[in-house]
């Protein structure tokens, strides 16, 4: 810990991340462990900057998101997380929590990966824990699943592991943030529905899709083979080949959810038009590769120089409520 900060006290500011190989579905819920692996980029963009003071005073612990206390549910949650560092830094201590997301204005991103990550870091910092980086995935990951990938900046591959205690469930570097394909892509966010809370929460949908999807099994049976072949096109620098991949990647999970009973549609008219709009700058011979999360949102995988012209032509699609290019972010650090 450095800077001014009291003792008990830390900040850290973390990155959320997109996934281009999907996380959908747990091998256990109790653990938070994934039944199958992803691969994410990290994004500069999308910040949360988070502070933990622990407080002998406090009866409770405390939780202030955006500037607002936060619902039950949320403290709840951030509570069951601090109690997993209380009890490893073996105090009793009571918290108070700050957390804002800088996120682009309305974009509806908010985000439990980046969330979790700077929580992660800045509570075990306020402590007095020093956690090597795979430790600080371990714990982030029992927070929410894709916080494992937001300590880590660039590309970054979450194993599922097979340990039934969730100690090679990790994620790391996929290749170091200097490597030339990280230097060159960039992830354009096209927000649908003007940032409206998202119709099914993730952790309730991938649930309700394994306990019922017929496809549920198809899916996970088809993440190796997608993540092999990412890792293929990361070192090789193709990013023509991990653009196609993503995209076909994000439908199949989108498929697999579609088919739950009842069905998990996230998906708005704004959201088909959108996935058009990416076809067709294809068309054109644009590099450009859709991805879309439990929203109707549609992020786009493009390059330093395409960037600005995906971005125009995505504003331009009715219903696009607000367009943020990002490039890859670094990773999850303490900052006082
Ligand atoms: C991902 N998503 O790989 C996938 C794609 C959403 C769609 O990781 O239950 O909020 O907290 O472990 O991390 C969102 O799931 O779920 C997510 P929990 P999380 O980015």
């Amino acid at each position: 810990m450095t800077g001014t900060a009291c003792p008990g006290t830390a900040t850290a500011r973390a990155c959320a991340n997109i996934a281009l190989v999907k996380y959908w579905g747990k091998r256990d819920a109790a653990r938070n462990l994934p039944a199958a692996g992803s691969l994410s980029l990290t994004l500069g963009a999308l910040v949360t900057e988070t502070t933990v003071s622990f407080e002998p005073a406090l009866a409770a612990d405390e939780l202030v998101l955006d500037g607002v206390t936060a619902r039950l549910a949320d403290l709840r949650r951030t509570s069951v997380f601090l109690d997993l560092i209380r009890s490893q830094a073996e105090i009793r201590t009571r918290a108070r929590v700050t957390s804002k997301n800088e996120f682009p204005t309305a974009s509806g991103l908010a985000s439990s990966a980046s969330g979790f990550a700077a929580l992660a870091v800045a509570a075990t910092a306020a402590a007095g824990l020093a956690l090597s980086p795979r430790e600080l995935s371990i714990l982030a990951r029992q927070g929410s699943g894709s916080a494992a990938r937001s300590i880590y900046g660039g590309f970054v591959r979450m194993h599922a592991g097979h340990e039934a205690n969730g100690s090679d469930a990790f994620a790391e570097p996929v290749e170091p943030i200097e490597s030339r394909l990280a230097d060159r892509v960039r992830m354009v966010i096209a927000v649908v529905g003007g940032g409206a809370p998202k119709s099914h929460g993730s952790r309730d949908a991938m649930d309700h899709t394994a306990a019922t999807s017929p496809f549920y099994r198809a899916w996970i049976d088809l993440v190796p083979g997608d993540l092999a072949a990412a890792e293929r096109a990361l070192a090789a620098g193709d990013l023509a080949q991990l653009g196609t991949l993503a995209e076909a990647n994000a439908l199949a999970m989108h498929a697999s959810a579609l088919a739950a009973r009842p069905a998990i549609v996230y998906w708005q008219p704004a959201t088909l038009a959108l996935l058009a709009e990416v076809r067709a700058l294809r068309d054109r011979g644009h590099a450009a590769w859709a991805t879309m999360d439990a929203g109707p949102h549609v992020k786009v995988l493009t390059t330093i120089d395409e960037a600005d012209a995906v971005a125009a032509a995505l504003r331009a699609v009715p219903g696009a409520s607000a367009v943020t290019i990002s490039g890859p972010g670094g990773p999850a650090t303490v900052t006082a």
